[in-house]
């Protein structure tokens, strides 16, 4: 099994490197932030609480999202392997994860993390928020998302660096050349 963690900050591109990784691996693609926003259309229950932390740029409460996980990891035991993008994203969860897959005789293999300076990151946020219209791209919000992702989440770097899982690839420049960087980790370790 190859089960990858994507990491970095919100607009770091996790997602854009996700599909691309899915593409060619054949992994299951887990994105929480998915998860969260198709639980927001559908208006459930959970949807509505969910959208009242992203709105303003907080984490969704731990056990919300590590709820939806675990079910999603059992349903899925035949799978090659997984590909985690936006989750772990806090201490919290990641030692959820790591005892999630155990239960299943399984561990992360590599965590990806798509390292892009800030304003960077404002810049493809505030022109996403221009085309897609996704409520949680604008000035304000990304402001607070990234307080949280130095606060909360840049945290498991370290916690991942202590298992000697992480692997920190430059994420400027076109999309195909930072995929080949993926490439290349994953390919040496899958050897
Ligand atoms: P997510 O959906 O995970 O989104 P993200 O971090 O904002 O974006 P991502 O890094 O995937 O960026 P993308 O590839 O799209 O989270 C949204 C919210 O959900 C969170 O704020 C939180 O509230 C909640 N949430 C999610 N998971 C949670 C969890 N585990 N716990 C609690 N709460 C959770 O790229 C961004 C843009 O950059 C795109 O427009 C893309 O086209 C562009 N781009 C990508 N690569 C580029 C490149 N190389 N050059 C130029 N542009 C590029």
């Amino acid at each position: 099994m190859l089960n990858i963690v994507i990491f970095g900050a919100p607009g770091s591109g996790k997602g854009t490197q996700s599909a691309k990784l899915i593409e060619k691996y054949g992994l299951k693609h887990v994105s929480t932030g998915d998860l969260l926003r198709a639980e927001i259309k559908a208006n459930s229950p959970l949807g509505q609480m969910a959208e009242s932390y992203m709105s303003k740029g907080q984490l969704v409460p731990d056990e919300v999202v590590i709820g939806m996980l675990d079910e999603l990891i059992k349903k899925n035991s035949d799978v090659e392997g997984f590909i985690f993008d936006g989750f772990p994203r806090t201490l919290e969860q990641g030692k959820a994860l790591d005892e999630m897959l155990e239960k299943n005789g399984q561990s992360i293999s590599l965590v990806l993390s798509l390292e892009v300076k800030d304003e960077e990151l404002v810049e493809r946020l505030l022109k996403r928020g221009e085309i897609s219209g996704r409520s949680d791209d604008n000035r304000e919000t990304i402001e607070s998302r990234l307080k949280v992702y130095y606060d909360q989440t840049a945290p498991l770097k370290e916690f991942y660096r202590r298992q000697g899982k992480l692997h920190e690839i430059y994420g400027e420049g076109s999309i195909d050349d930072i995929f080949a960087a993926m490439e290349k980790v994953i390919d040496s370790f899958a050897q």
